[in-house]
């Protein structure tokens, strides 16, 4: 069944989904939909009526917000509308990723276990009072003369003091989130620990005397991090997507194959 992806690469929740599609090699489209295009300095132009808040696509999410994955209708069958990022990397791994090849989560413990991180992401730990935002405004978003380089380190020392429940998670695992495999809960924390890393690659090249008082060491989080680097998969849908959103050097210059969208992205 083809499936179309509606968000933008810029999203860390967006990124989730084309981090899992990635991973199991699924064929989508992406169409680029945002509520902030037009918005940010980072976008041309202006988007006063953005298709977010068109009645079609509020059918298929009535969040309004990004990603959307629509699964397109055959024959008889309607197209169905898949919202929140969490749910779409679950069903990508249940559809694409049956024998649990990639994400190694074959019985309903293993699931509930990966589950629990999943859902402690998108809750305690991206419930930040600000500091997810305020890394990409800081760095991207915001006009140039609004940034404000202590308003970025502040973020990043702020959400390094939130990290210490995976921290200690992923110094027991010596591995990945949920153990010792790579499961779908490696998909959302990586994506907003991915986010506080560039924050800090962005204070590190562009002010570089920003002192991080008081920032926690995460030594486990730090190695775990690494290792999602392998994968070419995290490496072109998310690390280089936030790369590129916050328009750093490298963004194209890894030894991986790019996907479609992605040089699409790129070149727009
Ligand atoms: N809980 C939702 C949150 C979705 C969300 O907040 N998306 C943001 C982008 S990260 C959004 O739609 N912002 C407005 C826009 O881009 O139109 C999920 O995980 O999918």
């Amino acid at each position: 069944m083809p499936l179309t992806l509606l968000g933008r690469p810029s999203s860390v929740n967006v990124q989730k989904a084309l981090w899992a599609l990635a991973e199991v090699k699924a064929a989508f489209t992406l169409r680029h939909a945002s509520a902030m295009l037009g918005k940010g300095p980072e976008y041309g132009g202006s988007n006063p009526e953005p298709l977010t808040s068109t009645p079609e696509y509020l059918e298929y999410n009535p969040t309004g917000l990004v990603p959307t994955l629509i699964i397109e209708g055959e024959g008889s069958k309607p197209s169905q509308g898949i919202f929140e990022s969490a749910t779409i990397v679950r069903y990508i791994a249940r559809k694409y990723d049956a024998d649990g090849e990639v994400f190694k989560c074959s019985t309903p413990e293993d699931e509930a276990r990966a589950s629990s991180w999943m859902d402690y992401c998108g809750g305690n730990l991206s419930d930040t009072d600000g500091q997810i935002p305020a890394m990409v405004n800081h760095s991207t978003r915001f006009a140039e003369k609004d940034r404000d380089p202590a308003k970025l380190a502040e973020a990043v020392v702020g959400f390094s003091k939130r990290l210490g429940l995976l921290e200690e998670q992923l110094a027991k695992t010596q591995a990945f989130v949920a153990g010792q495999e790579f499961t779908v809960a490696d998909i959302p924390v990586g994506c907003v620990v991915n986010r506080y890393i560039v924050a800090q690659l962005v204070l590190k090249e562009r002010h570089p005397e920003q002192p991080l008082d008081g920032k926690v060491d995460t030594p486990s989080i730090e190695a775990w991090y690494e290792r999602l680097k392998e994968r070419p998969a995290f490496y072109s849908a998310v690390f280089q997507s936030e790369l590129l959103h916050v328009r750093m050097k490298g963004a194209d210059d890894a030894d991986v194959d790019l996907p479609e969208w992605y040089k699409e992205y790129m070149s727009s």
